[in-house]
């Protein structure tokens, strides 16, 4: 039998720096605000910390534009305090995985800024073209700006300043597995990589007629792109047994397969999107009310289609789970319990996104200008253009920004909720005085000692860890699903709703978030359960 990875029994935590701690009021969160709180995550009982984009940026897309990939931006601290922060984190057993992002960089880069002005060597490192293709962006708006310095367009599908890199320039290669070396060397455990599936184009031909992204065919998921991620593991990862976990985009369950299956050998994981967009009308601005019973459909097909997920219901580019599945009022406590209970003990490895643990929600601002995400504000403007309504178009960007999750953690009920003691880069949520990581601490029926006692019991599980998963009901509101490990069982039951339900299950009931020792068949308002069913 193979070997088990710490990955397949560990728990991931993300964190988005410029949101988690801020230690010297600035009003960002940084580096040192994070070995502050590395005692509260021992405590929590991760393994892992995924530390969203800490290099040097402009931060025109939070970091996610990278203009040195070596280097701490100073925003976040020096590359010391990283060197401690691994230090510290591994003296807890928490290793660091970093975010790659290498479908594009910085338009600060200097290998932007050579290629620009065409020096030797630098010339083809991104994607330049005379004339533009249609393909569109994921920022909305075209793919394409025209570089006054070069006198040539040039490719993004971000951000204009986040310009796309030349994967056929083999120098792109080489630069990528000096960074990844740099890391690992350093004794990182691997990386999350951004929309890794994208970044080998085909070809420059223009793509289907379509507002939005045209062209995707030309650049998903290509041939190209599993070269490359061979490639990368063959000559750089597999030496350091490191770790990778893909954000894929659109990916079918073939593609996820390809990408992720352990005898491919070229990712670990992948994040799979299908159940994040059960609700979405084509994108994720228009949206249908949330229906459970769909995204059930969707989890349980990705759990049969990949031999290990990676499970996530909340990053730092989609709203609160809480907010947006569960019941972010009368049913808070009871409904993120829930959801916590489904993510734990689903097939494969859980991440948790900073605050989910205290159930943090949706952002309550109440004015455009109070948002600083590029994507929100490209999208504004865009959809100022189009014949929608005031109402709908404030729904768009209430529902779906990005926002929604980057305000600071809430740690304590003092003022902006302990993230800061200047001002915060967006507002904190005033529910801090009532939704914060002290009185949660304090108090043992709170969503944060839930996760704890659940984390402990995953930990000690190996139902849990290392079992089947089969779906046993799916009916409306109801999700039941069992986890087989060499003969022993586990049943899940779930109520996304705040109506009794009857299922056919009963039995002795060994966690939820209802108190009780017997299940006998009903399941309360957004109770969760888990059973070992007569
Ligand atoms: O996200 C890529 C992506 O396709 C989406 O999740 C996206 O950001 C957006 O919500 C589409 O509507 C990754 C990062 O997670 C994101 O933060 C970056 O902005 C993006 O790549 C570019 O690096």
């Amino acid at each position: 039998m193979q070997q088990r990875k710490w990955w397949q029994d560990g728990i991931i935590y993300q964190i988005y720096p410029r949101s988690f701690c801020d230690s010297n009021g600035d009003g960002y969160g940084d580096i040192p605000g994070i070995i502050s709180k590395l005692d509260k995550l021992e405590a929590l009982g991760i393994d892992a910390i995924w530390l969203s984009p800490v290099y040097k940026s402009p931060q025109v897309d939070n970091g996610y534009d990278i203009a040195d990939y070596m280097a701490i931006d100073p925003m976040f601290g020096t590359m010391e305090d990283f060197d401690k922060l691994l230090a510290e984190a591994k003296a807890r057993n928490i290793r660091i995985i970093m975010d790659l992002v290498i479908n594009h960089t910085s338009d600060q880069h200097e290998w932007f800024q050579r290629s620009r002005r065409r020096e030797p060597g630098y010339e083809d490192y991104y994607i330049w073209a005379d004339k533009p293709n249609n393909w569109g962006g994921f920022f909305g708006g075209g793919a394409w700006d025209y570089d006054e310095v070069r006198g040539q367009y040039y490719l993004h599908l971000f951000a204009k300043e986040q310009p796309d890199l030349n994967w056929r320039n083999p120098a792109v290669m080489e630069e990528v597995q000096d960074i990844l070396r740099f890391w690992l060397d350093k004794g990182v455990a691997g990386f999350r990589c951004d929309v890794i599936n994208i970044i080998w184009k085909n070809d420059l031909e223009n793509g289907v007629p379509s507002p939005i992204l045209a062209g995707l065919k030309h650049y998903h998921s290509t041939p190209g792109c599993h070269a490359i991620l061979r490639r990368l593991r063959r000559d750089v990862l597999d030496e350091y047994d490191a770790y990778t976990v893909g954000e894929t985009v659109f990916v079918s369950e073939q593609q996820g397969r390809d990408l992720c299956e352990p005898n491919r050998k070229e990712l670990d994981e992948i994040f799979s999107f299908e159940h994040m967009e059960t609700e979405q009308i084509g994108v994720k601005w228009f949206k249908h009310p949330f229906k459970p019973e769909k995204f059930f459909r969707a989890i349980a097909k990705w759990q049969h289609a990949l031999t290990w997920n990676a499970n996530y219901f909340e990053n730092h580019d989609q709203p609160r789970s809480v907010s947006r599945f569960g019941d972010d009022g009368k049913y808070h406590n009871k409904s993120a319990k829930m959801l916590a209970t489904m993510l734990l003990t689903l097939k494969g490895t859980p991440f948790i996104y900073e605050g989910q643990e205290i159930g943090m929600t949706n952002f309550d601002f109440t004015h455009i200008d109070q948002l600083q995400d590029v994507e929100s504000h490209n999208v504004w403007g865009i959809a100022k253009k189009l014949p929608f309504t005031d109402t709908y178009r404030w729904k768009m960007i209430k529902t779906s920004s990005r926002d929604n999750a980057r305000q600071g953690v809430q740690w304590s009920d003092a003022l902006h909720g302990g993230f800061t003691t200047g001002t915060p880069w967006l507002a904190v949520n005033k529910n801090y005085k009532t939704i914060n990581y002290a009185s949660q601490e304090r108090d043992s029926d709170s969503i944060l000692n839930y996760y704890k006692s659940l984390i402990a019991l995953r930990r000690e599980n190996e139902i849990l860890r290392r079992g089947t998963f089969e779906e046993k009901l799916i009916r409306g509101d109801v999700f039941v699903y069992e986890r087989e490990y060499e003969g022993k069982k586990l049943t899940v039951a779930l109520n996304f709703s705040d109506k009794i339900r009857s299922i056919p299950f009963k039995g002795k009931q060994i966690f939820g978030n209802y108190e009780k020792k017997e299940f006998i068949g009903v399941l309360a308002p957004w109770e969760g359960a888990i059973i070992e069913v007569e």
